[in-house]
This record gives structure tokens, C-alpha cells and sequence, in this order.
């Protein structure tokens, strides 16, 4: 099973996916936890390449997303799709909703362009997909606690709406792959909400 885990920053995502990580492999599950952009030493380099604030050069959006897809095109080969084929839960921070969302919803970027992208390199979509939704600010309060700030974090608050926005839209058009968790809630809280659907 390949399950992804989307969000605006700071919702949860990370929190939740160790708590199923742990629930799964106490269970003896073998589970991979892994992360987009990243997930494979390549990836992770082009990861800090999306991430950086010290480029002498504003980053166009044609460019952010693919080398969104780069990345992903490097950690399925590599990292999801071996996985599923031995039969492993596959837990992804993040995986191509992710670029519609913040590529464009937020940038926006034509749907045309992504789903040219979608269509030739990605061979396999998450069988469910956990949407952790909260208010922006209440996310932004929760990560900025951590100090630095990257390029996608120094985004506007108005930025963030919109990916939320992106997020809502794949959520109406696919109810049944995407559920919505309320992120306001404690962390057990969601973690019990995300396994009332994957029992
Ligand atoms: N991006 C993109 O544009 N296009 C793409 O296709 C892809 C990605 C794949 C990096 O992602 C950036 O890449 C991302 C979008 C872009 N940028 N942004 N924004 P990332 O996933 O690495 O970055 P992130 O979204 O900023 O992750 P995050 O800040 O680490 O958030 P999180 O994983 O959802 O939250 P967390 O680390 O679990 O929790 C944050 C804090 O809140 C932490 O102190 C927790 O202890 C606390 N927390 C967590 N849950 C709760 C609850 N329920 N209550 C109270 N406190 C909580």
C-alpha cells in the first residue's frame, strides 16, 4: 500500500507518519518511511537545491516544478515503486499533490503543464492519500518554533491559502483517495482518525 501525506507547513505530517510507522511495524509490517522532494541521496540533493535561499538568481516556477519532478522521478524508480513490488507499506511525505497545490495553486503554474508531467512520470498514485488540514496560522506558529526559515517557508501567508485552496480541490474531485484529518486536533487524535480509515 502506498499512502501519502499532504498539508500546508507545519500541520502534522511528519508527527503523524512516524506515529503509523511505528504503529505498522509493531504490527511487523515492513514499512518504508520516506519524503518528497528527497527520499534517495540524488533526490535529497535536489531537495536542497528547491529548499535554498542562497541562489544569486530568483528560481523561475518552471524550474521549481521539475525539479519537483526530477526528484520524484528518481524516488520512484529507486525507492517507491521496488518497495510496493516487495509487497512493503510505502509512507511519502508529500508526493504530486503536493505540486499541484503549491506549483498551481499557489504559483500559479497551468494545470496542462502538470498534468503532462503526471501523465509521462508517474506510473503509480498513492492508494490513499491523508490531507491534514488546519488554519495557516496555526501551522506557520507550530514550524516557525524550529528557527530558519527556506525558500518555500518565507512564502506569504496569502501563498499558503492558496495551496490550501489546491489541497480542498483535490480533495472534492477525489473523496474517495483523499481524506481530509483535522489537523487542529492532538496528535493521537489525528493518528486514530488516519487508522479509522485504513482499517
Ligand atoms: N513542495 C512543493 O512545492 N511541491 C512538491 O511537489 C513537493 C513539495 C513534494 C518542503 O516540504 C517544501 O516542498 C514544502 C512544499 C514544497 N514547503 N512548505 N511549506 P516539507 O514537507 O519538508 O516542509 P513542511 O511542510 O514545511 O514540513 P513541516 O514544517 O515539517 O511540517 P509537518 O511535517 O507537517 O509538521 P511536523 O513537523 O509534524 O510538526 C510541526 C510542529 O508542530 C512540531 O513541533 C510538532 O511537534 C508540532 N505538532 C505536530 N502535530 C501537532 C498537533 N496535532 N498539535 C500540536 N502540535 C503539533
Amino acid at each position: 500500500m502506498f499512502i501519502s501525506f499532504e498539508g500546508t507547513e507545519g500541520v502534522g505530517k511528519t508527527t503523524l507518519i512516524q506515529k503509523l510507522y511505528d504503529h505498522f511495524q509493531f504490527a511487523g509490517k515492513d514499512v518504508v518511511l520516506t519524503r518528497e522532494p528527497g527520499g534517495t541521496p540524488l533526490a535529497e540533493q535536489i531537495r536542497s537545491l528547491l529548499l535554498s535561499v542562497n541562489h544569486d538568481e530568483k528560481m523561475s516556477h518552471d524550474t521549481e516544478l521539475l525539479l519537483m519532478y526530477a526528484a520524484r522521478a528518481q524516488h520512484l524508480e529507486r525507492v517507491i515503486l521496488p518497495a510496493l513490488a516487495e509487497g512493503k507499506i510505502v509512507l511519502c511525505d508529500r508526493f504530486s499533490d503536493s505540486s499541484f497545490a503549491y506549483q498551481c495553486a499557489g504559483r500559479g503554474l497551468s494545470r496542462d503543464k502538470l498534468q503532462l508531467l503526471n501523465i509521462n512520470f508517474v506510473a503509480k498514485m498513492p492508494d490513499i492519500t491523508f490531507w491534514l488540514d488546519a488554519p495557516i496560522e496555526l501551522g506557520m506558529t507550530r514550524a516557525r518554533e524550529r528557527g530558519a526559515l527556506d525558500r518555500f517557508e518565507q512564502e506569504k501567508v496569502s501563498f499558503f491559502e492558496k495551496v490550501r485552496t489546491g489541497f480542498e480541490e483535490i480533495h472534492q474531485n477525489e473523496p474517495e483517495r483523499m481524506k481530509r484529518l483535522d489537523a487542529t486536533q492532538v496528535p493521537e487524535q489525528v493518528f486514530k482518525e488516519a487508522l479509522s480509515y485504513l482499517n
